[in-house]
Parts: structure tokens; C-alpha cells; sequence
């Protein structure tokens, strides 16, 4: 028999991601039973706010999964490296934000509007993944058009928020602008460089040849998501001083020919992009805009003459909700919907 209600823990409840958690479940009327909010010893004992009622932070322990139905990680890759097979030992199933689980070849990388069909496989490990935030957006973009025209390259370039670095990230902006405009010494924690007035093209660590881990997880999971192991793809994300919403340039070339009203037809229909391309009355993708909202904008959409059949898009989301808390939610409604 089917459960009315399903008893939610959501790992990292302090962080950004974590408090768009709250806020998604919420707003889209999720059947939680019991809400259990977990972090560090940092923030417990805190109270924070769901459906009216004040909810106690506890620390994660080996025994927080008790009960719990479906487990929402957004704490690191450690934490989920450790606590992950911990939850589903105990029964739940994990649904997680981090990197640590994406690229197993048996744990689905799940985009609801683009692979839902995936979440089946959450029995082999009991995870489920989430993509990267910049991943999200873009191939909830790419999807309709390779389904009508077939992707045969990808060049995207990143202007991505401090908000994707978590909450420290973003008081190091605040901070970084203040003290700029007050003749004080500028404090650099979360980023290499001042972010503020700055774009830092560096995000995660390098690795060999030159990428960043950010860059080879966009192209990695792409890949993985499309089902397309040898797609050409390449990746160049940037740190921006934008609070939050990820922006990117995407640059396409697909087998079959498309023009750029061909493209804005497609998008128009497709699940999860809203179509925000009047160029004539300065309407475009912005990230002042998408905040806040659930789809993903796509505008400035050209075509390529350099190369036979290029396109030309510009792909914007609120990277703490589509990019990370809202698509973790919608595979929860999908897993409890259809198999749970
Ligand atoms: P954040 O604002 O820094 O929050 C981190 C959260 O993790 C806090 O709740 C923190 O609790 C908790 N935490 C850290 N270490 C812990 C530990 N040892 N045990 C228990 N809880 C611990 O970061 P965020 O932006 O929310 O991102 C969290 C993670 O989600 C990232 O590391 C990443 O893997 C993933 N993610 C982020 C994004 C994004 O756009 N931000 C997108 C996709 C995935 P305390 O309050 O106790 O410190
Ligand atoms: C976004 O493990 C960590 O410290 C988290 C690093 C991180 C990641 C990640 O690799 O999981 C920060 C922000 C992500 C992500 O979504 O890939």
C-alpha cells in the first residue's frame, strides 16, 4: 500500500542549497511526515521554520536515517561519501547534490524533464544523483533540440554566482563590496582571488590538461545525461560577482539543419524552459530574473554562420533551486509518484 506521507531528512538543512530544500518541499506541497534537518555541530540546535512550525537542527549521526523514507544531501562530498550508504543501510532513499556518486555507471544522473526514466535504477545503489548545477540548466535547454536535431558538438562558457559556492561564498561578496567602498583591506576565504568587480575563470580545483574539475563535470554529465558517451564538448566556467543564477553561452552544432526560428519553436514547447527572446523590446535571459523561479530561460538564440549548422543560446536558472534543490525535489515527487 502506497504511504500518504513520507518522512524527509535533509542533509546540509543550514546551507543554500539546504534552505531552498525547505522552501521547495513546501511551496509544492510534498507529503512529509516528519521533517529531520541535519548538519554539523556548527549549527545545532538551531531552530528553522517549515509549514509554520520551528524545526531543531540536529547533528548527523549514524543513526539520523531511522524512519526516514528519503534523504536529501547537499553537505559535501565527504559527507555523502560517508553517510550516504549509511541512510540507505537504513532504509532510505538518497537523493544527492554533490559530485561523489554522479559519474558510477550504476547510479542514475537524473534531470526530470530530460532522463526521468532513470530514477528506475535508484534500486541498484539505493542513490539517486544530482547533476551539477551548470549541467542542469544547460541540458534541460539541449535536450529538445537534440531530440529534433541530434547534438554533435558543445562549447559552453559559464558565468556562474557565488551563491554555487554556498553561503560563505556569497557573505565574501557582500563583504569584499563593502569593504571596497569603505577603503578597507578586502578578506579572500572561499575564492583565490576578489570576487567582487571581478570574474575569476576557476572554479573547483585543476586538473590535468589545463580543465578544472567544474569544466570536466559539465562535460562528463552532459554526456552521461544525454546517453551520448562521445559527444565533442568543451567547458569553460567562470566565477562572476552575481549573487545568484547561473548564466552560460552555449554554442551547438547539430547533424540535422536548424534555423533559429526552428530552435525558439522547439524551446517554446519544451518541458521546464521558458522561452524569453524578444530582442527588439531588450528581453533576454537574466539572472536578476530567473531567481526564484523554477524553469529555465532561454534566449539570444542565433544561428552560427562560422560552421554549417551552429546555434547560438544563452541558458539561464536559479543554480540553488533548478540547479540544485527544486531538480532533487521533482525526483523525490517521481520516486514516491511511481515507486515508492
Ligand atoms: P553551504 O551553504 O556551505 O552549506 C553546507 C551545509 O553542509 C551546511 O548545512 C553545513 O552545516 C553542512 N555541513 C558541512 N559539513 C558537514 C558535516 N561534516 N556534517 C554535517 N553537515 C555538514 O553549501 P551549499 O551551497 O548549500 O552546498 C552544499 C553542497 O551541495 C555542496 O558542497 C555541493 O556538493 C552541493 N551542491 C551545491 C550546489 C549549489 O549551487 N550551491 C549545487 C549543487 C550541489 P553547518 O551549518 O553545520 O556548517
Ligand atoms: C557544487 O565536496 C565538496 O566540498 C563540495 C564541492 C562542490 C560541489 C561538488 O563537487 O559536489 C561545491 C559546489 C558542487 C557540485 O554540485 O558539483
Amino acid at each position: 500500500m502506497k504511504k500518504e506521507k513520507y518522512n524527509v531528512a535533509v542533509v546540509g538543512a543550514t546551507g543554500a542549497v539546504g534552505e531552498q530544500m525547505r522552501e521547495v518541499l513546501e511551496e509544492r506541497l510534498f507529503p512529509v511526515g516528519e521533517l529531520r534537518l541535519l548538519a554539523s555541530e556548527r549549527s545545532a540546535g538551531q531552530f528553522l521554520e517549515f509549514r509554520g512550525k520551528q524545526i531543531r537542527v540536529e547533528v548527523l549521526k549514524e543513526y539520523s536515517f531511522q524512519g526516514v523514507d528519503i534523504a536529501l544531501f547537499s553537505a559535501g562530498g565527504s559527507v555523502s561519501a560517508k553517510f550516504a550508504p549509511i541512510a540507505v543501510a537504513a532504509g532510505s532513499v538518497v537523493v544527492d547534490n554533490t559530485a561523489h556518486f554522479r559519474m558510477e555507471p550504476d547510479v542514475p544522473l537524473v534531470v526530470p524533464e530530460v532522463n526521468a526514466q532513470e530514477i528506475a535504477r535508484y534500486k541498484n545503489r539505493g542513490i539517486i544523483a544530482n547533476p551539477n548545477c551548470s549541467t542542469i540548466q544547460m541540458v534541460v535547454a539541449l535536450k529538445p533540440i537534440h531530440d529534433a536535431a541530434r547534438i554533435r558538438r558543445v562549447v559552453v562558457s559559464t558565468y556562474q554566482s557565488v551563491s554555487g559556492a554556498g553561503r560563505m561564498a556569497m557573505e565574501e561578496l557582500s563583504q569584499q563590496v563593502s569593504a571596497l567602498f569603505n577603503g578597507r583591506e578586502i578578506k579572500k576565504r572561499k575564492f583565490p582571488h576578489q570576487i567582487a568587480f571581478n570574474c575569476i575563470p576557476h572554479i573547483d580545483v585543476f586538473l590535468d590538461g589545463g580543465y578544472t574539475k567544474e569544466e570536466l563535470k559539465m562535460i562528463n554529465e552532459t554526456r552521461k545525461i544525454l546517453g551520448e558517451p562521445s559527444l565533442r564538448m568543451t567547458a569553460t566556467t567562470v566565477r562572476v560577482p552575481v549573487f545568484c543564477g547561473h548564466s552560460e553561452s552555449v554554442n551547438i552544432e547539430t547533424e540535422k539543419k536548424l534555423t533559429a526560428k526552428d530552435v525558439k519553436a522547439i524551446l517554446r514547447e519544451a518541458p521546464g524552459v521558458l522561452l524569453c527572446d524578444e530582442p527588439e523590446k531588450n528581453i533576454y535571459p537574466m539572472a536578476i530574473d530567473a531567481v526564484g523561479k523554477d524553469e529555465t530561460l532561454v534566449g539570444r538564440i542565433r544561428e552560427d554562420d562560422s560552421v554549417p549548422n551552429g546555434i547560438n543560446l544563452w541558458v539561464v536558472a536559479d543554480n540553488l533551486r533548478k540547479g540544485a534543490a527544486l531538480n532533487a525535489v521533482q525526483i523525490a515527487e517521481i520516486l514516491i509518484r511511481d515507486h515508492l
